[in-house]
């Protein structure tokens, strides 16, 4: 009998199967029990008739606990009333482990400190398999267009000399008695790739000792960094849009029951098509005064103006043109008004804010070396880094997407947390 799993239950309708997963849920009405199976494809209910089985069979059901791991096989047959569209008719049962203790997450409400404790086992409910599964999806979705796309992937490293996005929020490790960094970003590194190779994106890691304790912030996340040579900062948010679009469209063809079963409103994502509208910071800064969130000049937004601003459009909104002061060394000025750089973070709407920052990067040995020295940054570690002004340098921008914001907005999530395995928190490592 051919193993098959739930999503794919569809296509063998009155064929005898097996399913190997794990006892979600039960309930039982007279000699008929209702076995709610899970095997990370989905959920499917096993109808074990006490009429129509063998007595041993019937009594394995009456056993079998929560979580316990077993291999069912019976028939498949359509069933409208039946969650996903389809039941199990048992025929047999092979338990593999019977759950002896009770189940430390019974199936009730539990706050939330106790599941993230739990996390290990919290991963299991079909809620939070849901969100991993979207999750795998976003993922591939952002690497199948940038390979479609004509990027090459580059792996940067982890272990680094020195900070990329800033010197308070840098993970310090002893490096056999020197001190590196963990990386906040392998921009700096794509940046010498693409001098080698055009278009590159790196995809990994990134650690950022952040203090602060809001929905939007972990201390690892992912980041997909894509850096382009001769490439403004007006083509670098079309290609922004153009990848944002694209993963949107791919999760709504191949993962949509599951964001529904998160209860999404998915017609908010099926209207996501660019061109995304473009605000320029200072005209953002005179919409917040209006709106009694006043900040001056010069100063990053917070989160409550990021979420006011991401409710403002309907589409993903790049805010454009920040103040140097407030922004990464790295940015490359406005021609027209130093003052402010070739930059862009992309908001997404619905309150959930930054899931993007990109810039166009100076291209001048000369006005890098003076940045350099204006942020307080130690001019030795980052003299490969000005080579790459020296020998054939050329205009050239980029972006890094974080993957848990992202998750977090396609799948209508209240935190961050939720959107990635293992959450590292200001106050969590464990498990
Ligand atoms: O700091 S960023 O705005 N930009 C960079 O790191 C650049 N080096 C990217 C580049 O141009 N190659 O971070 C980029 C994105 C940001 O928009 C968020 O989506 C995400 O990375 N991000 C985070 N996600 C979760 N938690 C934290 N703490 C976090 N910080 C940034």
């Amino acid at each position: 009998m051919k193993p098959i799993r739930i999503a794919d239950a569809g296509r063998h309708v009155g064929e005898e199967v097996e399913l190997r997963g794990w006892l979600y849920n039960r309930r039982s009405k007279g000699r008929i029990q209702f076995l709610i199976l899970r095997d990370g494809t989905g959920l499917m209910q096993a109808v074990v008739a006490g009429d129509e089985v063998p007595e041993s069979v019937f009594a394995i059901a009456d056993r079998l606990t929560q979580e316990s791991s077993v291999i069912v096989r019976g028939s498949v047959r359509a069933d409208r009333r039946a969650p996903g569209g389809h039941e199990l008719a048992v025929t047999d049962l092979e338990p593999v482990q019977v759950v002896e203790e009770e189940y430390p997450i019974a199936l009730k409400e539990h706050g939330v400190d106790f599941l993230m404790d739990h996390r290990h086992l919290w991963i299991r409910t079909p809620r939070q398999a849901a969100v991993l599964r979207v999750r795998a999806e976003v993922i591939r979705a952002i690497r199948e267009w940038l390979d479609d796309n004509g990027f090459a992937l580059v792996d940067t490293p982890i272990l680094t000399p020195a900070a990329a996005e800033g010197t308070t929020t840098l993970f310090t490790v002893d490096y056999f008695g020197e001190p590196a960094y963990l990386a906040q970003s392998g921009q700096l590194y794509n940046e010498a790739a693409i001098m080698a190779l055009g278009r590159v994106y790196c995809f990994g890691p990134t650690f950022r000792a952040e203090k602060s304790k809001t929905r939007r912030h972990l201390t690892e996340f992912w980041m997909v960094e894509p850096e382009m040579a001769y490439c403004d900062q007006e083509e670098n948010q079309r290609v922004q849009e153009e990848l944002v679009a694209a993963v949107v469209r791919r999760v709504l063809e191949r993962r949509r029951p599951d964001l529904e079963f998160l209860g999404r409103d998915v017609s908010k994502l099926e209207g996501i098509r660019p061109p995304f509208p473009r605000l320029p910071y200072d005209e953002a800064l005179a919409w917040l005064e209006e709106q009694g969130l006043a900040l001056p000049w010069g100063e990053d937004f917070g989160a409550p103006h990021e979420t006011a601003l991401s409710t403002r459009f309907e589409q993903p909104v790049f805010v454009t043109r920040y103040p140097a002061r407030c922004k990464a060394f790295y940015m490359q000025p406005d021609p027209d008004r130093p003052e402010v750089v070739l930059c862009a973070d992309l908001l997404a709407p619905e309150g959930y804010g930054e899931i993007i920052g990109g810039s166009q990067r100076i291209d001048d040995a000369s006005l890098l070396e003076q940045r350099i020295r204006e942020h307080g940054l130690p001019p030795e570690v980052f003299r490969w880094y000005v080579d790459l002004r020296r020998y054939g340098s050329v205009p050239h921008s980029g972006f890094g997407l974080g993957v848990e914001r992202t998750v977090a907005w396609i799948c209508g999530l209240e935190h961050i947390r939720e959107a990635i395995p293992f959450p590292r928190l200001l106050h969590r490592m464990y498990p």
